[in-house]
């Protein structure tokens, strides 16, 4: 898989390569990652990339020519031709779903916007897909690509050891993940609960299902419609939430 990021700030997405299991794949080239910035494609005696709006208004916006050019620069180099995804607020709401989507993907050109938004001629020429990380706006797309890249590196074969992916595998089934703790057994005055501590790997096991179910109820309504409970599940979903109403009694 390829993934090639078209950025004014390559120096931030680059970052990714160094730091853990995502910057060991990448390091590894188990993923290819390419960063074109679009300000070596401007043809203006400045370098700019922007240009005032029409209509007004406050801010810039990154004209359609250097990104274009950019753009054909990945395209010029490719074996197939790539998917182009915008990150932008007025994206869909990026999830796991869709990071499987792409990781499926032989090459995909992520788009990264600055400033107060890019030439809507550009999108609708080129752009196949808009994304959101979140209903929120930031400084620009790089942070979303840098989420999305990270996601989609973590969800490769052979990325994650057996464990790591099997914590990443209740995510997709659904739920949210359990509590986790470390040494000292005793620390704040607050213990390790028995269950983790028994060496019971049945117990643990159930312990850590009960408060996967019991989170998603509780913090996460909207992903239990997605799911239907076995009756051991429910059950210990109906533990879970007698525990925490008891607990909020005393
Ligand atoms: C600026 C702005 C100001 C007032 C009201 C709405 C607004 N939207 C934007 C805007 O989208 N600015 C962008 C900055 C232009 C494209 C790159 N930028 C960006 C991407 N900010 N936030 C994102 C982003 C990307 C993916 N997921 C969440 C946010």
């Amino acid at each position: 898989m390829r993934i090639d990021v078209i950025t004014l700030f390559p120096e931030l997405v680059s970052a990714l390569q160094d730091y853990g299991v995502v910057g060991r794949a990448l390091r590894a080239k188990q993923v290819e990652l390419g960063l074109i910035n679009p300000r070596n494609f401007s043809q203006d005696a400045n370098f700019r990339v922007d240009d005032r709006p029409y209509g007004g208004g406050p801010g810039m916006v990154m004209q359609y020519a250097p990104l274009s050019r950019a753009l054909d620069e990945v395209v010029s180099n490719a074996n197939v031709k790539p998917r182009v995804v915008y990150l932008s607020p007025q994206g869909q709401k990026l999830d796991q779903d869709a990071v499987k989507r792409f990781c499926q993907l032989e090459h995909i050109v992520l788009f990264c916007g600055r400033y107060e938004g890019v030439d809507e001629r550009f999108i609708e020429a080129h752009v196949d897909e808009e994304w959101s990380i979140g209903d929120y706006v930031i400084s620009g797309g790089e942070l979303a690509a840098m989420v999305l890249i990270d996601a989609m590196v973590r969800t490769l074969p052979g990325v994650l050891g057996d464990e790591q992916s099997a914590q990443q595998d209740s995510f997709e089934q659904g739920l949210l993940d359990c509590p986790h703790y470390t040494r000292p057994e005793d620390i704040a005055g607050v213990n390790v609960p028995e269950e983790l501590m028994s060496g019971d790997h049945q117990k643990i096991a159930t312990w850590r299902l009960k408060h996967m179910l019991g989170r998603t109820y509780t913090r996460r309504p909207d992903m239990m419609d997605k799911l239907s409970l076995s009756e051991q599940e429910q059950q210990l979903l109906d533990e879970y939430l007698a525990e925490v109403k008891d607990k909020n009694e005393r």
